[in-house]
């Protein structure tokens, strides 16, 4: 199956800063491992991040035909995007939901996810983990 994975804004500065939140590993640490873990489960993963919520949003209606599902850090967009979650409801591929931290026990603001409204599984703080999580969940899913 072939998966679409979409990280969202500021994930390309994991490493940087917050490491007590995010951990040191970089972005690319990051993209490496979803790779492995996809060769391991045998899912063809395309990646994309981007800092844009337009992009985002043409990422996910682009997907349509040509994939079986997406797995999506929306990063803060998560917290504030019904344009992103209406393109998945327009979409309506398997959609599996996926935060490195644990977004329940932070601020109240991030408490609150718009995408969660469509995703089928979330999974959260359970850092790089959690995006094998989300792969093996659409791999028996979609
Ligand atoms: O826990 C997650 O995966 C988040 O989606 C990460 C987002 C945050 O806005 C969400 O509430 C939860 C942030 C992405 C990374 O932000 C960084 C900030 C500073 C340095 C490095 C990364």
């Amino acid at each position: 199956m072939q998966v679409l994975v979409i990280n969202g804004p500021n994930l390309n500065m994991l490493g940087i800063r917050e490491p007590d939140i995010y951990g040191r590993k970089t972005f690319a640490d990051l993209e490496n491992y979803i790779r492995g873990e996809a060769a391991r489960l045998g899912v063809d993963v395309t990646l994309f991040q981007s800092n844009h919520e337009g992009a985002i949003v043409d990422a996910i209606q682009q997907a349509l035909g040509r994939y079986q599902g997406i797995l999506i850090n929306p990063g803060a967009y998560t917290h504030t995007s019904v344009a992103i979650l209406d393109a998945l409801k327009a979409v309506q591929l398997p959609t599996a939901e996926v935060h490195l931290s644990d977004i329940s026990t932070r601020e109240a603001f991030r408490q609150f996810s718009y995408v969660s409204l469509y995703a089928q599984k979330t999974i959260c703080g359970k850092g790089f983990e959690g995006y094998s999580e989300g792969l093996e969940w659409l791999a028996g899913n979609a």
